[in-house]
């Protein structure tokens, strides 16, 4: 039997993260939207077994696509949720130590590098991902983008330090199109100390 997923709890409550994040996208980004990739996932995964006990490897190449969907997503909204913070309690406070040694050598400043950062996720074209990650090799730092919820280590095993949600339903309610001024103000909100560990343990 394949080990069901569970949706994580936030580690904050929904409204923590106002004036940046609204309540109401917080709740319905956690118990409707990922809520759905976790139960599309279970679901997936059921009928892959399924599919793989009676060895139907057409049922089981069809499933693939739905695996990978909701198992990003799963992924994806796992890691921005602990990438976040309110205010008061570490949201925006910059980063110190390895990490900022590293994003001073590689941007020049923390400001520059979420000029970079906003300058690749703004302009992404439908739903994606923003992803500062370290690469396995050379353990550099680098600043993507992921299309839908594919997941950001299927780019060359990417590790992903900080991913900032881009979808319409991560914004929509509170900055409408305004997807720049989401991405201006997220960062008051992140996260370093989680982006550090994430840093620390790559
Ligand atoms: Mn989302």
């Amino acid at each position: 039997m394949a080990k069901k997923h569970t949706l994580p709890d936030l580690p904050y409550d929904y409204g923590d993260l106002e004036p940046v994040i609204s309540r109401e996208i917080m709740e319905l980004h956690h118990q409707k939207h990922h809520n759905a990739y976790v139960t599309k996932l279970n679901e997936a995964l059921e009928a892959y077994e399924k599919a793989e006990a009676s060895g139907d490897l057409g049922a089981m190449t069809a499933l693939l696509k739905a695996i990978k969907f909701n198992g990003g997503g799963h992924i994806n909204h796992s890691i921005f949720w602990t990438n976040l913070a309110p205010v008061g309690k570490g949201g925006g406070e910059p980063p110190t130590g390895p990490l900022m040694e590293a994003i001073v050598a590689t941007y020049g400043s923390l400001e520059a590098l979420i000029e970079t950062f906003n300058g690749k996720a703004g302009p992404l074209q439908g739903s994606g991902w923003g992803w500062l990650v370290k690469w396995p090799k050379k353990k550099e730092l680098g600043i993507v983008v992921t299309c839908n919820q594919d997941p950001v280590h299927l780019m060359g095993g990417a590790i992903p330090l900080l991913g900032i949600d881009v979808w319409e339903h991560a914004y929509y309610l509170q900055y409408k199109n305004a997807r720049p001024e989401y991405l201006k103000n997220i960062w008051k909100v992140v996260n370093w100390k989680n982006v550090e560990e994430r840093y620390n343990n790559a």
